[in-house]
């Protein structure tokens, strides 16, 4: 059972944990999602979760103290607290796998500018911290990079595919095979708009499918991904 547990001045953002696959592996048992208002750990009549930054510059900056507050009554010894930040680790397949093995993950969602540095600084003091980028690109928060990260880790939570066979092969977690992306896939008709279907995965030889497959995975990683292949 993985308990996962959000904070953020958005709570509807994270709405969607509850459909499709992830809600069904909540219904299952298999992982908990609570979504927690940092509102709720601000004392003024403005609910106030910002301030100016130290040393000026633009935007906002989250203060510290309700994080504080709010964190305290969440973590525990074997919390990992992900923070998510366009200056964060680049988030991976195999984090996600790493992250998937944990008993209690906490995002902390940071608006705005981001988080007063204390927060991380103060908690990686106490248990796991990471701080984790999902691309480079800047989104206005954290919301979305933690629908990203927790749809990628419940996938490899075991239960919670229906075959466990689907997460095997996947596009970058071909484990002990090679780093390449999933080629092309075709279903019924075997012809549609005059284009056809490659006679060879009809042609049952499972030997000359499973080796055109991985030509085709090559050709597209080098289209697509030629970092992957070193060129
Ligand atoms: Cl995790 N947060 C924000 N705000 N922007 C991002 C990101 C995270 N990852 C990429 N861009």
């Amino acid at each position: 059972m993985l308990k996962f547990d959000v904070v953020t001045v958005f709570p509807e953002y994270l709405e969607p944990l509850k459909l499709s696959l992830m809600g069904k592996a909540i219904d299952d048992g298999l992982m908990s999602v609570d979504v927690h208002d940092l509102r709720d750990k601000t004392h003024d009549k403005h609910k106030t979760v910002d301030d100016s930054p130290y040393g000026g510059g633009p935007g906002m900056v989250m203060k510290p103290e309700p994080w504080g507050d709010m964190l305290d009554d969440l973590v525990n010894d074997e919390t990992v607290l992900i923070i998510p930040t366009p200056s964060g680790k680049q988030f991976t397949h195999s984090m996600a796998a790493n992250f998937a093995t944990k008993k209690h993950i906490i995002f902390a969602c940071g608006r705005y500018e981001g988080i007063d540095s204390r927060v991380a600084q103060h908690y990686k003091t106490r248990i796991r911290v990471e701080e984790v980028s999902i691309g480079d690109y800047v989104l206005a928060g954290g919301e979305v990079a933690v629908l990203v990260m927790v749809e990628a880790i419940a996938r490899l939570i075991p239960g919670v595919l229906g075959n466990q066979e689907s997460a095997v092969d996947d596009s970058f977690a071909l484990g002990s095979m090679e780093n390449l992306l999933e080629g092309q896939i075709y279903t019924r008709p075997p012809v549609w708009r005059d284009l056809e279907v490659p006679a060879i995965l009809t042609s049952g030889d499972h030997a000359k499918v499973a080796a055109w497959r991985h030509e085709q995975a090559v050709e597209r990683t080098r289209q697509n991904r030629p970092d992957l292949l070193g060129e």
